[in-house]
């Protein structure tokens, strides 16, 4: 099981309720499918997602990129079993959605790459530490139920 101190604790917490989940999602989701384009594949049904410009202003990519986030708050509600907390999305992008689990790290680096960009100054190194590890956490966990 992973371990976190009280620091860790806070960081992420604070991180979370700070967090606008209506303006970060959506431009998470979206640098992930310009800046890796492979990842589209899953999203055929979306509409128009041809160029960069069309990724920008589709309404269900923007819709998806806030559930997507909303994702996360399962690790955060179970911080000491994130594990088992994904094991039925796992399941779900394993077996029904058939995503390659190495697309899990680049949609969460795009995610550290905009909260960097709101926190400014204050995603210190130390702050990004914290917050990888807790990415790093939840890519596991996702990735747990491929075989
Ligand atoms: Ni993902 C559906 C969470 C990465 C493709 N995804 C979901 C749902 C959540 C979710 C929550 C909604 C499930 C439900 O309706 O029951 N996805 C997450 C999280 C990550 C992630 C927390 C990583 C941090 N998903 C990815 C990646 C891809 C992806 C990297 C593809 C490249 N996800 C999908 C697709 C769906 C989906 C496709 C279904 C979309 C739909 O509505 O048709």
């Amino acid at each position: 099981m992973v371990k976190w101190t009280d620091e860790e604790r806070k960081v992420i917490s604070s991180i979370f309720s700070n967090l606008d989940y209506n303006d970060v999602g959506p431009k998470a989701l979206r640098r992930c499918l310009i800046v890796y384009p492979w990842t589209q594949r899953h999203f055929s049904s979306f509409g128009d997602i041809s160029t960069a410009a069309a990724i920008m202003k589709n309404a269900k990519v923007a819709a998806h990129g806030i559930k997507v986030l909303h994702g996360l708050d399962r690790a955060l509600k179970n911080m000491d079993n994130i594990k088992d907390a994904y094991t039925e999305l796992s399941i779900l992008h394993s077996e029904k959605l058939h995503v390659d689990p190495d697309n899990f790290r680049l949609l969460a680096d795009c995610l550290t790459i905009v909260i960097a960009a709101k926190l400014g100054e204050s995603f210190t190194p130390a702050t990004h530490t914290i917050w990888q590890k807790f990415l790093n956490v939840v890519v596991s966990a996702l990735g747990k139920q491929y075989h």
